[in-house]
């Protein structure tokens, strides 16, 4: 692999190196990456790259789309039994453009949408003002209950009822509890909201069957496929039959150009994956790994929120032990650790310092590591966290980190 570009351009060689001995070397624990196969990457790194398919199969605005057709329906169709939707669009080039999408198809400027905000779990793209979905759109945020951490839809029905949004998201990138997409539809039915739900973090779980569906309950569903889904990275858009030509339309040529051919011949293969009895269990393993890990954590003294975890992560609060979650990223980056600094609800640090971090498994997992290497990661942190600025008690545990690392090895790519 790679003979080419080390002959043809060794800066570029140099750096993907580099990279590829960080991502064997490192303990990945942030929630939202993942290891590809081979086979997804052999198909993002084909030739498929070479050519403009605007358009969907069968109706093309360029010739010499034949073979793009044949692609672009088997990932229609895989993906279609994955989730049980009614339709697919798989030509988003991530999440927040199949968000985009959906807003565009049934709002206007100035409409209101609600969404979890993103210190209570939510995404950019759900509505913070930084975000365009916060600057088209009037967005009331979602917050979590102060005690539990958790969505109380109580609360959430009554601010539906009193600012009536015309769409509200479920959906979220650091909510460790299952998502009741059930109460989700009678509160958007009580105000006669649409139901987007964004399911880019827990779509492997869902597919595997351990996460309840968005469907029948929601009108849109978008996802990315690099996360717990494990394919390349990018977005997703599913839908009821109804909103089907809409939705296409408005992701080409509303939002995009021309579709990105090679990734959606690895989000093919990925969805392939994804419909094999293996995954499945390697999604069962994501979730034991993760409660493992914050079992043990909590052992030794951290305060996770809402106490444990349902899904693929959860998120340590981190202000009992005195340290911010920026530093915590830091010193658990020294032992090749990658974690990312998060905020936590209600938290009163900003979003570049935080109070907590967030850990997930996905990564890992699929690495081949169980509960016993949890209890080991949980032991690395808790040492990692306690020695601080003790640079040489953070060089061995770095050393113990990197041997566990090489045990599971990830491509054993020869560079
Ligand atoms: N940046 C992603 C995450 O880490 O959850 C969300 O898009």
């Amino acid at each position: 692999m790679f003979e080419h570009l080390k002959k043809e351009d060794s800066e570029v060689f140099e750096s993907i190196k580099n990279e590829v001995k960080r991502q064997e070397e490192n303990l990945e624990l942030i929630a939202s990456e993942n290891y590809v196969s081979r086979a997804v990457m052999e198909a993002q790194g084909s030739p498929l790259t070479n050519k403009y398919a605007e358009g969907y199969p069968g109706k093309r605005y360029y010739g010499g789309c034949r073979f793009y057709d044949e692609i672009e329906k088997l990932a229609q169709e895989r993906c279609k039994k994955l989730f049980n939707a009614e339709h697919v669009n798989v030509q988003p080039h991530s999440g927040t453009q199949a968000n985009m999408a959906v807003y565009f198809s049934v709002l206007s400027p100035g409409d209101t949408i609600m969404g979890m905000h993103l210190s209570h779990g939510g995404h950019l793209s759900h509505g913070h003002p930084t975000s365009f979905s916060g600057r088209y759109f009037y967005t009331v945020p979602i917050e979590l209950d102060r005690k539990t951490g958790r969505i109380d839809y109580d609360t959430l029905m009554k601010l539906a009822k009193k600012n009536k949004p015309k769409l509200i998201v479920a959906g979220a990138s650091a909510y460790s509890r299952i998502i009741d997409f059930k109460k989700f539809r009678e509160i958007c039915d009580s105000v006669g909201a649409y139901l987007m739900s964004d399911i880019a973090h827990i779509a492997g779980l869902i597919a595997a069957g351990i996460h309840p569906s968005p469907f029948p309950y929601s009108d849109f569903v978008t996802s990315t496929t690099h996360k717990t889904l494990r394919g390349p990275r990018g977005g997703l858009l599913m839908c009821r039959k109804e909103f089907a030509e809409l939705v296409d339309k408005n992701i080409f040529p509303g939002i995009q150009g021309g579709p990105l051919m090679h990734v959606i011949a690895a989000k093919a293969v990925a969805f392939g994956e994804a419909l094999t009895p293996e995954f499945k269990q390697y999604q069962k393993q994501v979730v034991k790994n993760s409660k493992t890990l914050a079992e043990e954590l909590i052992k030794k003294g951290f305060d996770i929120v809402t106490g444990g975890t349902d899904n693929h992560l959860f998120l340590v609060d981190l202000r009992r032990k005195n340290i911010k979650g920026k530093d915590a990223q830091e010193i658990l980056e020294k032992v090749s650790i990658a974690t990312n600094k998060n905020s936590i609800p209600f938290d009163t640090e900003k979003p570049f310092i935080t109070s907590g971090i967030r850990l997930g498994t996905p990564a890992v997992t699929t690495r081949g590591m169980k509960e016993k290497e949890m209890l080991k990661i949980a032991d690395f942190i808790g040492r990692a966290l306690d020695a601080a600025e003790d640079e040489g008690k953070l060089k061995e545990i770095k050393k113990e980190v990197l041997e566990l690392s090489k045990k599971f090895p990830v491509y054993k790519i020869k560079l």
